[in-house]
């Protein structure tokens, strides 16, 4: 029997707005419907900020309902204004086609596509949109449109003064039209994105209410913020992505393990399936011992296991375990590269591929002359890969990770000059 998600999204502080709140509660309670969220391919990768969506179908899933996913392999070419400030240059279509591909391979271990009909659907609306037609879109879907209210939706009201193309203010028209393909096709009822989606989420509720006479809801989740004001989902080396290429999980795994105490609750009931009750009783253990960052453990493990898997976590826990205590001989090749990608590092060339650590002490810029590199040596200060360096005209070469004192780590790459 499926159930209303609602009270839980909304215990989870993940409704930012609904179209009509009691009767979306009814509608769920009453039979297993059909959820879909949409991603348009501007990169190759989502990120984690795209989790909350992705997690949010997973939701559904697991409530009894069906989820699709929608790739805008269509709307891709296009380019939503919402959220952005000025125009979008446009992609080259080989691109848009060759993102859509990656991001449809990233999105599938996040939902269960094999439980007969509540199966979840992968779709990309490059396959009704490019069969588009100018005149008869105009007079079939176009009439639907009051260019006052198109005008009044948030994504171009901000950008008419500074400018807008013909081509992004249609963009609203074409995500309507979406919905109502996919209410005819799959009977789908309900679309969620981030609240920067209520203006296209609500042009496709009014178009099937006006050409089908139907109801359909619409569902947005708060866009995710950090309480002291930065960016959500970047981190020095820049922006947290899902693809393990671009962001390793030890580096997931520790952006997770940086969320302050103010942000750790809010993104345990974002990033996680964790029950309420045990987040509440996490609550508890940072208010009485926040030192322990038990909270934030719990969050990195969680989340980063959604994405990666469980032998990334225990990858990432050992690396985070070993940077943390020194002992970095401990660790496997596999992840002292995965620790050297994760921190500061520094190209060092030379011409028979083979550096002098004092050499590579200054290049790091661990010391500011030869000599104080040989003082720290002498006083122990200085390991490599591990092993406390005891002879000043030690060389390095390939990847090497340097310690210098308790915690500062820096990566060394010799590379032939
Ligand atoms: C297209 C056609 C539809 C329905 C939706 C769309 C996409 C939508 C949009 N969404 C954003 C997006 O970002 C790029 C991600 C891949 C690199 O632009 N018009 O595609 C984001 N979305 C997830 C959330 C969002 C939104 O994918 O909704 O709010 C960010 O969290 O910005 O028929």
């Amino acid at each position: 029997m499926p159930t209303s998600v609602l009270p839980e999204f909304q215990q989870r502080g993940l409704v930012a707005d609904v179209t009509s709140p009691d009767e979306l509660g009814v509608h769920l309670a009453q039979a297993s419907r059909t959820v879909y969220v949409g991603f348009d391919p501007t990169a190759d990768s989502l990120h984690v900020g795209n989790l909350v969506p992705l997690l949010g179908l997973r939701r559904f899933q697991l409530a009894g309902h069906r989820p699709i996913v929608l790739v805008g392999g269509g709307t891709g070419l296009i380019g939503d204004p919402a959220g952005k400030t000025g125009e979008r240059a446009l992609n080259p279509e080989e691109h848009v086609a060759a993102f859509a591909e990656r991001l449809k391979a990233q999105v599938r271990p996040f939902l269960d596509f094999d439980r007969g009909s509540r199966a979840a659907l992968l779709v990309d609306n490059y396959e009704w949109l490019s069969k588009l037609e100018v005149i008869p879109f105009l007079r079939d879907v176009g009439k639907h449109f009051g260019v006052g209210a198109m005008i009044a939706r948030e994504s171009v009201r901000a950008r008419l003064s500074t400018g807008i193309s013909f081509t992004e203010f249609a963009y609203q028209v074409l995500q309507a039209y979406d919905f109502l393909s996919l209410n005819e096709r799959y009977g789908c009822t309900i679309q969620m994105g981030g609240s920067d989606q209520w203006g296209n989420i609500t042009a496709g509720t009014e178009l099937i209410r006006k050409t089908r006479g139907a109801d359909a809801f619409g569902l947005t989740l708060p866009l995710v913020t950090k309480s002291d004001g930065t960016k959500f989902g970047k981190t020095e080396s820049g922006t947290v992505w899902l693809d393990p290429a671009r962001t390793s999980a030890y580096e997931m795994y520790q952006s997770w393990l940086n969320t302050t105490d103010a942000d750790v609750l809010p993104y345990l009931k974002t990033f996680t399936f964790l029950p309420l009750a045990d987040i509440e009783a996490l609550a508890r253990r940072v208010a009485e011992a926040p030192e322990k960052r038990e909270a934030q453990r719990v969050l990195a493990r969680e989340a980063t296991q959604l994405v990666h898997g469980a032998a990334a976590v225990t990858e990432a826990e050992r690396i985070s375990q070993a940077l943390f205590s020194g002992d970095v001989a401990s660790l496997s090749s596999r992840e002292l590269d995965a620790a050297l990608r994760a921190i500061p590092s520094t190209r060092v060339p030379a011409p028979n591929g083979a550096v002098l650590v004092t050499d590579a002490l200054l290049a790091t810029g661990l010391a500011s002359s030869k000599r104080a590199a040989r003082e720290l040596i002498a006083t122990g200060a200085i390991q490599v890969n591990g092993e406390r360096v005891q002879d000043a005209a030690l060389e390095i070469t390939g990847k090497a990770l340097i310690r210098k004192g308790k915690t500062t780590y820096v990566g060394v790459e010799v590379t032939p000059a």
